[in-house]
């Protein structure tokens, strides 16, 4: 301040990045696919076969068009699709009773039970929705693949979580560059039956809303080692709950050997961490529970700095902006 009459003022607030504020806003993620929306990368194993790219593109123009509210699309799967399925479904299957979290397990029987969860077809996201919203309110939306980071966990501040309905190509069940049916209905859903759970994952989600793209890299980085490859402990040991690991019966091994380093889930640690992407995770955290890890991610949310606050308001299906400063 220079001069007595100088008022001083706060630095000038950096432009507050758009976010979501109802449902509906979320129609507008449907285009913004980072890759492989409606192209393969060539590295894909699907690639070269023409039949599973027209397949492939049949499936995700149904979710480029799909609004909310809308029911969401049924897919009639073909015979080798289901097959793939079933390979991916009998080998996990058999792992995750030694290696799944309780939350996981109880998900898991009673998607089996209500949904249609079994070795023989796809499951349909519609049933899977419907259930959810039951148990938690969270539901389902198609989406033609990956989303950036911001638009993907601005939708779990409204408790929905975006779907893809392909699946990987049939030369290759064990493996896949890309989210597909087989990762988000075995990885992602039956923890969305949980409470404690939810309320992690909302509160990640709500934490992104209008953040800055440095609090958005971090939040993905603490969604990666949550959601993704998430361990917590249990009495009878350590156990895994992130989807990464739950749909990948290769890395679920490695996470539950001694060959990783494993650490206590601590939000501002976590933030931090470097991750490879195509190999094998050479750290994990562990959480104490979902409800301790919701707790820590709110106190290490209040340290983010955002002019405002948000709620999210369950009747209206929209986020509330309260001015905090
Ligand atoms: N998009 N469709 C989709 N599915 C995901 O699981 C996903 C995503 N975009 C980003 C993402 N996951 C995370 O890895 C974090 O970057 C948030
Ligand atoms: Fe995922």
């Amino acid at each position: 301040a220079i001069g007595g009459q100088h008022v001083p003022h706060e630095p000038a607030q950096p432009q507050t990045p758009w976010f979501p504020r109802k449902i509906s806003d979320l129609d507008t993620f449907a285009e913004k696919v980072l890759e492989m929306g409606e192209e393969l990368s060539s590295d894909h194993p699907g690639a070269q076969d023409p039949v599973y790219r027209r397949r492939r593109l049949e499936i995700v123009q149904l979710a480029k068009q799909y609004r909310a509210g809308q029911p969401l699309p049924r897919i009639e799967y073909t015979e080798q699709e289901n097959a793939t399925w079933r390979e991916v479904y009998m080998r996990l299957r058999d792992m995750y009773p030694r290696s799944a979290c309780r939350e996981y397990r109880a998900g898991f029987a009673l998607l089996e039970e209500h949904c249609g969860y079994g070795p023989d077809r796809i499951p349909q996201i519609e049933d899977i929705s419907q259930f959810l919203q039951g148990c938690t309110g969270f539901t389902l939306r198609p989406v033609m693949g990956l989303l950036t980071p911001r638009d993907f966990l601005n939708s779990l501040a409204f408790r929905v979580f975006h779907s893809t309905q392909y699946i990987r190509h049939h030369s290759a069940p064990f493996y896949t560059p890309e989210p597909d049916c087989c990762h988000e209905l075995l990885g992602h859903v039956p923890l969305f039956a949980d409470p404690h759970f939810a309320e992690l994952s909302q509160e990640i989600g709500l934490a992104s809303l209008g953040a800055s793209d440095e609090d958005i890299e971090k939040l993905a980085t603490i969604f990666w080692f949550t959601a993704e490859f998430g361990l917590c402990r249990e009495d009878a040991g350590v156990r895994a709950y992130g989807a990464g690991l739950l749909s990948s019966f290769g890395e679920l091994e490695h996470a539950m050997s001694d060959t990783p380093e494993k650490h206590p889930f601590e939000p501002s640690r976590v933030a931090l961490q470097k991750y490879p992407i195509t190999e094998f995770q050479p750290v994990y955290f562990v959480a104490n529970s979902f409800r301790d890890a919701t707790l820590k991610m709110r106190e290490f949310n209040a340290t983010m700095k955002r002019p405002f606050q948000v709620r999210y308001n369950p009747y209206t299906h929209s986020i509330e902006v309260l001015d905090s400063k």
